[in-house]
């Protein structure tokens, strides 16, 4: 007995001095850069900026109140960086412990976020001819971070990790043949311990998907196609032998709700663009929707469809900004896009209700509401006709065309005034209907393209101030040329939003007056950000643009407005 005695305690001390050691050497460690919780907590945290829409939310609305419209006038820039690039920059830079991540599709750039010295760049080496089968532009999104490792998408179907410290590649993961038509251009989503990435290429005869991995290795832990194969649940929503080719890409972050664990995500419209093609009377399901999926598994928990058999590339993707807004006497947690098609939707995010659905479009001909009882679109004769037949004699003009009444380029929603500040579009889009024809690794439409006609006034687009609930704005300012910029909004009663002319500028969130703006040298279609630092408050926005709207919209102004990507920081001039 009391040989066992001291045999225990012996063992108890040896143990305790073992997990001692243990203790001491894991607080020797480094720190981990990012863990989850604060990624959940992102958008309370100013002084770094770790997800894409600064915050799961996707509010892109910051706390910070210093740069307000008494002081904004004395905003000037800290400094510039140079990107060395003249692709297109839509990216939204990332702000983490005092350093800057920025991505081009050709590198990962860490910046020194106070001084805008470049530490490290990283490049993308890619094959020569993958911009033979890029749809829609050569760029990058974003990137996301956790733990110590930072995670991006290239235009080649791959996903990559980086050391954040050092920017050396940890892992990388092809996920699809661009050869195809497959890129991936989006900033990844970390949820719940799971990278997961989606798909650009729709428009030349892809599958869309999910993808979940491993943030450690890389490995896929789950894979979800958003065209279900015939013999699937919803298989039948297509005509026959075209799933394989059936578009619904997945080309833009979801928004992640930690308390519910679900993750919401947008898909595109199906291919061919040619909807009599994709099945008469078909929906094919599950193009043109959002899905809420549970990260760990993938397992596709609710979705709604906003344009059943979509003859327009009314995309599904844009953003799915997270707020409680008070609907019919009642508190809704909900999710709320600024649809392609026009319509303003909100959506009881813990099931799927749609709420409200409010034409936002200026002007709008492919339908004639959204009925509420049943979530569908009421078509208008022209869409009937249009579908009717495979191949059109007659020439459609449909509004919004395919830009959309918004495009890609995330709203901000101030959850102060509950209003959705949102670059809007008004163009239409003229073409004939034509008998698709598929090869691989180009466009897949079915449709014979005769231009975008602009509005009578010649005001191409807006920024809206929009009450979610009705569609309608509070203000507007109407423009010869759309912003096509992310915007951001700050408690500090500010709007921030680029032109493609290159100004960014500063608007009164109550007014949209504008209050501020600076020539950045090109054009602007990034998504700027503002964060903290030893008690200052900085505004970045990347300028740099050469998009597809640059490219075939017509629009005279843009003409002399040079590519080149570079990194502007301001901060309040003393
Ligand atoms: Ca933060
Ligand atoms: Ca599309």
């Amino acid at each position: 007995m009391k040989m066992k005695k001291l045999f225990s305690g012996v063992a108890v001390l040896v143990t305790s001095l073992l997990s001692g050691m243990l203790l001491s050497v894991a607080a020797a460690a480094e720190p981990v850069a990012v863990d989850a919780s604060m990624l959940i907590n992102d958008a309370k945290t100013p002084g770094d900026v770790l997800t894409y829409g600064m915050g799961y939310d996707q509010k892109r609305y910051s706390p910070l109140a210093k740069v307000n419209r008494k002081t904004v006038a004395k905003l000037t820039p800290a400094w510039n960086l140079s990107l060395d690039h003249s692709a297109n920059a839509s990216v939204q830079p990332l702000v983490v412990d005092g350093m800057m991540y920025v991505t081009t599709h050709t590198s990962t750039v860490a910046i020194d976020a106070l001084t805008g010295r470049q530490k490290w760049k990283t490049p993308v080496s890619l094959p020569q001819d993958v911009y033979a089968s890029l749809c829609c532009g050569a760029q990058s999104r974003g990137a996301a971070v956790y733990g110590d490792k930072l995670f991006r998408t290239t235009v080649d179907a791959r996903v990559m990790a980086l050391d954040i410290k050092t920017g050396k590649l940890l892992w990388e993961t092809k996920l699809a043949d661009y050869k195809e038509g497959y890129a991936f251009v989006l900033a990844p989503l970390v949820a719940n311990g799971v990278v997961m990435v989606g798909n650009s290429g729709g428009e030349f005869g892809t599958r869309g998907f999910l993808e979940g991995l491993d943030p450690q290795t890389g490995k896929s832990l789950w894979h979800v196609w958003t065209v279900p194969a015939p013999n699937e649940k919803h298989g039948d929503t297509w005509a026959e032998g075209i799933y394989l080719k059936g578009g619904a890409p997945t080309w833009i972050t979801g928004s992640y709700d930690p308390d519910l664990d679900l993750v919401y995500w947008g898909t595109g419209n199906g291919g061919p663009w040619n909807a009599n093609a994709r099945g008469l009377g078909k929906d094919n399901l599950y193009s043109c929707s959002v899905l809420a999926i549970r990260p760990k598994t993938g397992e596709l928990v609710w979705h709604y469809q906003f344009t059943p058999n979509d003859a327009y590339d009314y995309d599904g993707v844009n953003e799915l900004v997270q707020s409680e807004l008070k609907i019919d006497g009642q508190m809704r947690k909900v999710i709320m896009q600024a649809n392609r098609n026009g319509y303003f939707y909100v959506i009881d995010r813990t099931n799927g209700q749609l709420l409200r659905a409010n034409q936002f479009a200026k002007k709008l001909n492919w339908a004639n509401g959204i009925d509420m009882k049943t979530g569908r679109p009421i078509e208008s004769e022209m869409t009937k006709k249009v579908k009717a037949t495979l191949e059109s004699e007659d020439s459609h003009e449909v509004w919004p065309g395919a830009f959309g009444a918004k495009n890609w380029a995330p709203m901000a929603f101030d959850p102060k005034r509950n209003l959705a500040y949102v670059n809007t579009v008004n163009m239409g889009m003229r073409f004939k209907t034509t008998k698709p024809e598929y090869r691989r690794g180009t466009w897949y439409l079915g449709i014979e393209m005769g231009g975008f006609p602009a509005p009578e006034d010649g005001k191409r687009g807006a920024l809206r101030a929009l009450d979610p609930l009705t569609g309608k704005p509070k203000w507007s300012i109407e423009l010869d040329t759309p912003y096509l910029s992310g915007v951001l909004a700050t408690a500090g009663d500010l709007v921030f939003v680029g032109a493609m002319t290159g100004e960014f500028l500063a608007l009164d969130s109550d007014t949209g007056k504008k209050l501020w703006s600076f020539q950045t040298g090109s054009g602007i279609t990034s998504l700027p950000i503002t964060w903290e630092r030893n008690g200052e408050q900085y505004v970045t926005v990347v300028s740099g643009s050469a998009n597809l709207y640059q490219a075939i919209s017509g629009d005279p102004n843009l003409a002399n407005v040079p590519p080149g990507s570079s990194v502007w920081t301001f901060k309040l001039n003393k």
